[in-house]
C-alpha cells in the first residue's frame, strides 16, 4: 500500500527589524577605543608576556572578509559603549512581555495578514533561534498566550540552522494532524551572545525576528483565505548535521557548578572562521544537490537560493558548487550587507524580501547552515 503524504504550503511570511542599527565605523570606533583602554589597564601583563595585546579592528577588512555594512541591535548604546560593549536592555517583570515574544508578534502577525489568518487560527507556534532568552516557560508558549491562541508551542535551538530545521517540525506536525495553522518564528537577539569585545567576532552578528505560517495546502485553497501570490508549496525537506567544535557557545545552566572558571570569551560565541568556511561550503553543496537528486529536480531549474546569510563569499561560492556556474545576485540575493548574520532568521528574511518577482510553478530553496555542524534545506514551489 503506497501512502501519499498530503501537501504543505508556506502561506505567509513575516519580519520584524529592530529599529536601531550600526554602521562598521561606529562599531570599529567603539571597539578601537575599547581596545586601547583595555591595552592600557593590562600594559604591565602585555609587556611581562602574560597577556596578549588586542588589535584594533578595520572596516576595510570586514566588508572584504564578509561582505557586511551595517546590523540591526536591539539596543544600541550599550553595544558601542567602551565601558560596557554589550546591549543595555531594561529588565522586565514576570507581568511584562519578554524581549523575544514582543519582537515575534509584529512579525507573526505581517506573516498571519499575508496568510489571511487571525492570532486564533494559530494552533501550533515552534520558535527556533540560537539563543533563547530563558530555560522555561517555553517562549513559545507565552508567544501563544500572546495571540490569544489553543494548541501547544514549544521552542528549539539548532543555532542557525533552527530556520529550516523548525520548519520541518511545522511541515511534520501538518502532515501527521497535529496542528492545522503552525507559525514559526525566530527571534534572534544575538547581540546578547556576541563578543563585541574581539575585532574576530564583533562585526558578524544582527538582531532580527522572522516568522512563517504553514498550513496543509487543502486547508488554504479551501478556506480561500489569504493571498495566493505569496503561497509556496513545501516539495520536500531535508536535514542533516555533523558534530563539530569550530562553532561554540558554552554559556549554559552548568556554567555556576564547573569546578574550573572559565574566561568570559569561552562562554559566549565563538568560532574558527576559516575552518567554517572550508568545511561547511562543501557540505552544503552536497546537501542541496542531493536534495535536489532525490525529487527528480535539476539545479538548472531553481530561479532562487536563499541561503544563510553569514559570509557573502561563502554564498556565492555555495550557489556557484549547486549551478555549476557564477550565480547572479538575483539567483542567490543577499541581504547580509544590512542586516549582518542574524541566524536563524537570515534565510527567511532573504526569502521574504525576494520572492515577490517570482512566477507560479517557479522553483526554490531556502537553506540554512550553522552551528553542530547542522545543514537544513526546504524546496518550495510558487503557487
Ligand atoms: N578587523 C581587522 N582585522 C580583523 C578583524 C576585524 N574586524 N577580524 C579579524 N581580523 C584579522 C584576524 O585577527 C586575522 O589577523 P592575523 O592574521 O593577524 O591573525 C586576519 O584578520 C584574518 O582573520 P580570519 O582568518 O578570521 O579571516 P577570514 O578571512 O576567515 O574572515 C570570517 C573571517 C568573516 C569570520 C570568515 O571566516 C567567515 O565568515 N567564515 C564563515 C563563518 C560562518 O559561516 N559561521 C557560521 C556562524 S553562525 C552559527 O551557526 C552560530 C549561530 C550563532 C548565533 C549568534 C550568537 C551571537
Amino acid at each position: 500500500m503506497s501512502f501519499t503524504f498530503p501537501s504543505v504550503s508556506i502561506t505567509g511570511t513575516g519580519l520584524f527589524t529592530p529599529p536601531e542599527s550600526i554602521s562598521n565605523a561606529e562599531l570599529c570606533a567603539s571597539l578601537t577605543a575599547s581596545v586601547e583602554k583595555w591595552n592600557a589597564e593590562h600594559a604591565d601583563e602585555i609587556a611581562a608576556g602574560t597577556l596578549v595585546e588586542r588589535s584594533a579592528p578595520d572596516e576595510e577588512f570586514i566588508v572584504k572578509a564578509s561582505g557586511i555594512e551595517s546590523r540591526y541591535v536591539m539596543e544600541k548604546s550599550g553595544v558601542l559603549d567602551p565601558d560596557r560593549m554589550r546591549p543595555r536592555l531594561e529588565t522586565r517583570s514576570e507581568d511584562q512581555l519578554g524581549i523575544q515574544a514582543e519582537m515575534a508578534l509584529p512579525a507573526i502577525r505581517d506573516a498571519l495578514a499575508q496568510a489571511g489568518r487571525a492570532d486564533t487560527d494559530v494552533d501550533a507556534v515552534i520558535v527556533g533561534c540560537s539563543n533563547l532568552q530563558r530555560a522555561y516557560p517555553a517562549v513559545a508558549v507565552e508567544i501563544q498566550d500572546a495571540l490569544g491562541a489553543e494548541g501547544w508551542g514549544y521552542d528549539m535551538n539548532v543555532a542557525c540552522s533552527s530556520a529550516t530545521f523548525s520548519m520541518q517540525a511545522a511541515v511534520d506536525a501538518l502532515r501527521n494532524g497535529s496542528a492545522k495553522c503552525v507559525v514559526v518564528v525566530n527571534p534572534e537577539i544575538t547581540s546578547g551572545h556576541n563578543n563585541f569585545e574581539l575585532r574576530d567576532f564583533h562585526f558578524i552578528f544582527g538582531d532580527a525576528c522572522t516568522a512563517l505560517v504553514l498550513e496543509r495546502t487543502d486547508d488554504a485553497e479551501a478556506d480561500g483565505v489569504g493571498d495566493r501570490a505569496h503561497r509556496w508549496e513545501v516539495l520536500g525537506t531535508k536535514l542533516a548535521t555533523q558534530f563539530s567544535n569550530n562553532i561554540r557557545n558554552d554559556f549554559g545552566f552548568l556554567n555556576s557548578s564547573e569546578v574550573d572558571d572559565r574566561e568570559p570569551h569561552e562562554v559566549i560565541f565563538r568560532q574558527n572562521g576559516q575552518m567554517v568556511f572550508r568545511e561547511v561550503c562543501p557540505l552544503v553543496v552536497a546537501h542541496i544537490t542531493d536534495h535536489l537528486e532525490s525529487l527528480e529536480l535539476d539545479a538548472t531549474g531553481v530561479r532562487r537560493f536563499w541561503l544563510h546569510q553569514a559570509n557573502l563569499k561563502m554564498n556565492q561560492l555555495i550557489a556557484k558548487g549547486v549551478l555549476g556556474r557564477v550565480p547572479d545576485e538575483n539567483e542567490a540575493p543577499v541581504i547580509l550587507n544590512e542586516y549582518a548574520n542574524t541566524s536563524s532568521a537570515g534565510s527567511v528574511i532573504a526569502f521574504h524580501k525576494h520572492r515577490a518577482d517570482l512566477d507560479a510553478g517557479d522553483l526554490g530553496v531556502i537553506c540554512s547552515f550553522g552551528a553542530g555542524y547542522s545543514v537544513g534545506s526546504v524546496i518550495v514551489r510558487k503557487a
